[in-house]
């Protein structure tokens, strides 16, 4: 809403694929709520099915990550949400796809595992190894923790 997005202007001001490296940046919430993060367990596709994960999805072009996080989580969770700090760090995933995280705080709405999910968990902070988190996931979360958790 605030014009046209700078090329190149670095991590955290991505316009879809991301100018300096060329891959597309998949923004992913560290969703908390009176303490908890949310993990959602993916329903799609095959390879992944089964395995949690931080919810959200591709910035679009143009789009800015923190519009696309508060996008997904919408589309995906039917909350709104507020994204926060950006968890420092950015995680590869299949070739051309890199994950960056932002935490987020729960405005309004009970999740529910609307697109793409079949099972959502709040995790209190001593519970986080308790789901089988993607691989791609894995450092993600642990860092999340360290920042959001002190853990
Ligand atoms: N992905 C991995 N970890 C995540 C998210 C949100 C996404 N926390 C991977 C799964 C897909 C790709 O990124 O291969 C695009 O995600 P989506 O648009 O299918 O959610
Ligand atoms: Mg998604």
């Amino acid at each position: 809403p605030h014009g046209t997005a700078h090329h190149g202007a670095g991590p955290g001001h991505g316009t879809g694929p991301d100018h300096g490296t060329g891959a597309v940046v998949v923004v992913a919430a560290a969703l908390l709520d009176r303490g908890r993060l949310l993990a959602a367990r993916r329903s799609a596709p095959a390879d992944l099915a089964g395995r949690w994960e931080l919810p959200g999805g591709k910035v679009e072009p143009g789009e800015r990550p923190e519009d696309a996080l508060v996008r997904e989580l919408r589309e995906e969770l039917g909350v709104e949400a507020e994204p926060g700090e950006r968890i420092p760090g950015e995680w590869p995933l299949k070739p051309g796809y890199v994950l960056r995280v932002w935490s987020a705080r729960l405005l309004s709405g009970d999740p529910l595992p609307l697109e793409d999910h079949d099972e959502l968990r709040w995790l209190a902070p001593g519970e986080l190894d308790a789901v089988d988190w993607l691989d791609q996931d894995r450092p993600a979360v642990a860092e999340a923790a360290r920042r959001l958790f002190g853990a």
